[in-house]
This record gives C-alpha cells, structure tokens and sequence, in this order.
C-alpha cells in the first residue's frame, strides 16, 4: 500500500566462507560476550536508510543505477568497539579510496531522497556483538581475513521472533 514503509540500508555482502571465517575467528579469540550477531548477518553497511516510504523506493533504485564506481579488496585486521551503541566490531585498517567513495555516493542519495544522513565519518565495519557494555577483553589474535567486493546491495532489515533478518532486494555490480 501507499503507507508501507521499509526499514533499507546499502550494503556489502559477505560470502558463506567469509562469514565462517569471521564466526571462527569470533569463537577463538572473544569469549562469549552480550548480544552476539547471528553469523548470517555479517555484513557492511554502506549507507543507513531507514524508513523509506514505498515513493521513494523507485528513486532510490533509479539513483543507485546511475553510480559507476570501482570494486575493490578489504583486509579485515582489527578490532573496534563503540561505547554508545555498545557494539564490538571488526573492520579494515586500510580503508579504500573506492569505498569511500561508493559510501558517499550512497549517502548523497540517501540526502537527496530526505532520508537520514550519517554525521560521522563513515567506519566500514561488521558488528560482531550489539549489547557489549564494557572494553572488549583484550583478544589473542587480531582478524586477517580478506575478501573482494565486486557488488553492492541493498537489504531490507526484517525484524522477526527470532531477532532481525536481512534480505537482499537489489544489487548492483562495481567495475573492474
Ligand atoms: P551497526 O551494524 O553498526 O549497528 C542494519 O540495521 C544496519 O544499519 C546495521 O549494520 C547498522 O549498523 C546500521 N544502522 C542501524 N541503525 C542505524 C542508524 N541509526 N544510523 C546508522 N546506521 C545504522
């Protein structure tokens, strides 16, 4: 109907075996901690949506159709942890020229269509608990796992019983 909304963010997906890669190296080197991501949520957000009524959703798509930007690697190799939203994440040292940018074309549609911008600058990382209240402990290895971004997509965040499901409706290639 008119008055639907979904909750959209863009995004990086992670394959399976990054996704394993991640929960092994969770498993090893974090002790069980409050609030853990479900391992099939790993992900990157590359710009927050929010809310986004059903009119602008074709705006939204036509927009991210227009982008040509360039894919890239990342190196997740350290690990992060924000007191406000209490989450404990990992990401890459090295951010690339590319993501940055492809996050800040995402971003500017995202401000062209009204929607909730980020005032931050932007931190590309996966968050691997949400409810951590406390400094991680100090962990034994820091990450080394590497992976090739060649899409990018846009997820729908479901809530659900079980806690929140993301699921891809669109994904867009990046040039090699
Ligand atoms: P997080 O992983 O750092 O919590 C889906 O909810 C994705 O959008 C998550 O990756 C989450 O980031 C991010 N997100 C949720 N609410 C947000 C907000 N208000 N501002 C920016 N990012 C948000």
């Amino acid at each position: 109907s008119a008055y639907s909304i979904m909750r959209l963010f863009f995004g990086l997906e992670l394959t399976p075996s990054v996704k394993l890669s991640i929960e092994k190296w969770r498993e090893i080197n974090l002790p069980p901690l409050a609030g853990p991501v479900p391992a099939a949520n790993f992900h990157i957000t590359l710009a927050f949506l929010g809310t986004v009524p059903v009119h602008q959703q074709e705006a939204l798509l036509a927009q991210a159709d227009r982008l040509t930007n360039q894919a890239f690697n990342l190196t997740i190799d350290q690990m992060g942890y924000w007191p406000r939203p209490r989450t404990l994440w990992i990401g890459p040292s090295v951010v690339p020229v590319a993501l940055n940018n492809l996050a800040g074309n995402l971003s500017a549609i995202a401000g062209r269509l009204g929607l909730p911008g980020e005032n931050r600058d932007y931190v590309p990382h996966i968050s691997l608990y949400r409810k951590q209240a406390s400094n991680p402990p100090v962990c034994l290895m820091q990450p080394d796992i590497s992976a090739s971004f060649e899409q990018f997509c846009l997820f729908e965040s479901r809530p659900g019983r079980q806690g929140v499901q993301y699921h891809v409706l669109a994904r867009w290639p990046l040039d090699s």
